[in-house]
């Protein structure tokens, strides 16, 4: 039997949070001495050791010990939610949570429940941003792995896709939706592709890393009436400009409006609204008005 620095040793866990654990997630009951101090056994010192090591992992402690108790957590939108709530710790719906157990039933249920509880352009200008920024802080913190990362991402882009497809092509001339080369940050750009076909836009979204040609070719082949570029990072800036300059060289011009972080540094392009169905509606209103 183990006395609770012991296990706090063989742990890296304070014995304050070994108490708060016990007390209020009832993860392990150690016996007690004759003197009333706690004793642990080999079995509990174990599921402390798993426990310490999904709260290392950045699961939320209340997620972490119903993980190792077996409780239904998988698959389980709402346990997040309330996990999150509980926690404190803002988002109602976890999507850091949700990556860190690596669990596809439970990311699926996080962000079912999530354009669920709120309608479509709330959860792409609010939710999402925030949980993309929190997946972010995870991961530069070593709190998620980039592989729990891209398995985040890429359930995210899964959804919207599905909602891009759902979402009624229209006619007319087209509009480019893209990254320039190099760019690979598509999730926000991918949710304003949605906005702007929801919006009644013939919206073509050709994703991420586009080589600079292509833009020219694809434009001048389709007609495209003006293009939308994500400029995230300082790297996609050059790029982003290239395009920029190729296709107002076009006979006739082709118009482009930029969005992300850094928008506001490309010359000769208007910058969109941060908020994605804000800057697909005033673009889709613009196109309308021939003011583009
Ligand atoms: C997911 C992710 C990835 C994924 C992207 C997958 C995908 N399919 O999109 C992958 C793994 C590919 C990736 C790669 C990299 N990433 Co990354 N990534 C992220 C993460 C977690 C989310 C990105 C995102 O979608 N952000 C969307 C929102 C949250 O960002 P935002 O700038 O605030 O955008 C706002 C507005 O601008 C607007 N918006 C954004 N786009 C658009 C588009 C339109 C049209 C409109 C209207 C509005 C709009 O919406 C937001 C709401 O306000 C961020 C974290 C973060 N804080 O963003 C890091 C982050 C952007 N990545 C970062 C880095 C460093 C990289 C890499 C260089 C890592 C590496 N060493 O390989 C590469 C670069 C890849 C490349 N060449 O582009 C850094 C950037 C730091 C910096 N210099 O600014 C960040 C901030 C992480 C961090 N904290 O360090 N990444």
């Amino acid at each position: 039997m183990y006395a609770v620095k012991q296990v706090s040793a063989l742990t890296g866990v304070s014995e304050a949070t070994l108490r708060v654990w016990e007390r209020r997630y009832k993860v392990v009951a150690p016996a007690r001495s004759a003197g009333g101090y706690r004793l642990y056994d080999d079995d509990q010192v174990a599921t402390l050791r798993a426990m310490a090591a999904l709260v290392h992992d950045g699961v939320p402690a209340s997620i972490a010990a119903r993980t190792i108790q077996g409780s239904e957590v998988r698959g389980e939108g709402s346990e997040v939610r309330a996990e999150g709530s509980a926690n404190g710790e803002g988002a109602s719906f976890d999507l850091v949570a949700a990556a860190a157990l690596l669990d596809p039933g439970l990311v699926h249920a996080v962000l079912t429940d999530a354009f669920a509880a709120s309608s479509f352009d709330d959860v792409v200008d609010e939710w999402l941003p925030s949980e993309l920024q929190r997946l972010g802080e995870a991961w530069q913190t070593g709190r998620l792995t980039v592989a729990q990362e891209h398995f985040a991402s890429a359930a995210v882009t899964r959804q919207l896709s599905t909602r891009f497809e759902e979402a009624q092509p229209r006619g007319g001339a087209p509009v480019l939706v893209g990254l320039p080369q190099g760019g690979r940050h598509e999730v926000m750009l991918l949710a304003f592709a949605v906005c702007l076909r929801r919006a009644g836009v013939n919206t073509i979204y050709l994703g991420a890393d586009v080589p600079l040609d292509d833009w020219t070719t694809v434009a001048s082949e389709v007609g495209a009436r003006a293009a939308v570029l994500g400029v995230h990072l300082e790297e996609d800036v050059v790029p982003a400009q290239s395009v920029v300059d190729r296709l107002a060289a076009l006979r006739p011009p082709v118009p482009v409006r930029v969005g992300g972080r850094n928008r506001h540094r490309i010359a000769g392009a208007r910058p969109l609204d941060e908020r994605v169905s804000q800057a697909a509606v005033a673009m889709a209103r613009d196109l309308r008005a021939g003011a583009l």
